[in-house]
């Protein structure tokens, strides 16, 4: 997978180098090339925001910086054998960010991202890149943060781990909060590792038991009361035909 970013901070994607994304760099499982966007600004002052129409507070940024770097960002890119990009606009108007999404970005072979500062991109950029490109508008939650720069990585970092080759064990998503089949919607429970007594704790007794039915069992019952504690929301959108009935006696 080819991901591009257009930033007006690209230091701020410098975590990009480490740990998993960084490993599937390195293992060339993933092409990430950070841009700064004032590259394409036209002043000598490099500006690339402006105020708003309306009036209001705080300043959007320009179209002819972005759609400049916007044209290159494509061109070099198709020049370079990239194919079917998809354009990944963080902003907390945006649709939000889940798995399934994370799950279907991951199937694009090219994304590009425009983190943006100030009170956004001038809405015309995003329009007349929908005309040629598939556009997502992304929020990561129900919270402002001072740019979508902090968004790519939890993005990029999701949408990496799914990528074939870059988990270690294909299973290790298998068992996700989120992941499709009999968990779908609920949270991980509880886990536990050697040693087996810390601090006059103990590991709970079905774990050292062997019983795999009844380990799946009690990891399935503590998965739902962590749902219920936590994520209620989450309980009242699973199926129903997707509980058991001792679920239904917890
Ligand atoms: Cl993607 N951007 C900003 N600025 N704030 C956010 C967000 C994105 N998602 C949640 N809050």
């Amino acid at each position: 997978m080819r991901i591009d970013v257009v930033t007006i901070f690209p230091e701020y994607l410098e975590p990009l180098n480490v740990s998993l994304v960084g490993k599937a760099r390195a293992a060339g499982l993933l092409d990430v090339r950070v841009h700064d966007l004032r590259g394409w600004a036209y002043d000598r002052h490099n500006t690339v925001d402006d105020t708003p129409y309306g009036g209001g507070p705080g300043m959007v940024m320009k179209t002819g910086p972005w759609g400049d770097a916007l044209d290159q960002t494509l061109a070099d890119g198709y020049e370079a054998g990239a194919r079917t990009p998809a354009l990944v606009v963080p902003t907390p108007g945006g649709r939000p960010f889940t798995q399934a999404l994370a799950v279907e970005l991951s199937a694009s072979p090219w994304l590009i991202f425009t983190p943006a500062r100030y009170e956004g991109i001038d809405t015309r950029v995003t329009a007349e890149y929908a005309t040629r490109l598939p556009v997502h508008e992304v929020s990561i939650g129900d919270y402002v943060l001072a740019g979508g720069e902090a968004a790519v990585l939890v993005i990029t970092e999701a949408v990496a781990r799914l990528l074939p080759g870059v988990l270690g064990n294909a299973e290790s998503h298998r068992d996700d909060s989120f992941a499709p089949g009999p968990m779908a919607n609920l949270l991980e429970g509880p886990v536990f590792t050697k040693p087996p007594q810390w601090r006059g704790r103990g590991i709970p007794e079905v774990l050292l038991s062997g019983h795999h039915g009844k380990i799946a069992r009690w990891r399935r019952d503590e998965a739902l009361r962590r749902t219920v504690a936590n994520r209620p929301d989450l309980v009242a959108r699973c199926d129903p035909a997707a509980f058991d009935k001792k679920d239904r006696e917890m």
